[in-house]
């Protein structure tokens, strides 16, 4: 039998991590616990890309470039979207999850959901270091194992 599963060594990957700037006060903390992982798991300073950009709504199109480039083995997507009085959270959140989802499936380069979509600032902020974990660093360790994970089937 050949059970595959991919290892948390990251050393020699190639990772972006792509931050949206809505809500920076939350997606900092995700970066820095993105950054962190990445870091733990041996994926080297010159290796790591941090790319920002306006809000969830654009996290998709431009992971698909940098998935398109080839230079990364891993991309990780980051934001924070905090349900409003209207309907623009439902359009933000599923165009940031489609998007995400439909660059792994499109391109084979692993491409992480790691959008906090929460009712209220106080649930973004337990999920961004404090009570609930880091969802940025959660977000880039399995970007680390599945980027091991598609090595291993290669
Ligand atoms: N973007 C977010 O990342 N989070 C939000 O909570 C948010 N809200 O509430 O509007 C948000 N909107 C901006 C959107 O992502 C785009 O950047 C903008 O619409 C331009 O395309």
């Amino acid at each position: 039998m050949l059970e595959l599963e991919g290892k948390l060594n990251g050393a020699g990957q190639r990772h972006a991590v792509v931050v949206s700037r809505w809500n920076e006060f939350i997606t900092d903390r995700l970066r820095d616990g993105a950054l962190a992982a990445l870091r733990k798991h041996d994926v080297s300073e010159q290796s790591i890309t941090v790319v920002s950009v306006p809000g969830a709504y654009e996290l998709g199109s431009v992971a698909k470039k940098l998935a398109s480039s080839g230079a990364y083995d891993a991309i990780t997507c980051l934001g924070a979207v905090i349900r409003g009085a209207t309907d623009h959270y439902n359009y933000v959140c599923g165009q940031a999850a489609r998007l995400i989802a439909q660059v792994y499936y499109d391109t084979g380069v692993p491409t992480v959901f790691g959008v906090i979509t929460t009712d209220t600032i106080e649930q973004a902020i337990e999920r961004a270091g404090t009570k609930a974990g880091n969802k940025g660093y959660e977000a880039a360790a399995a970007a680390v194992e599945l980027a091991s994970l598609g090595q291993q089937i290669q």
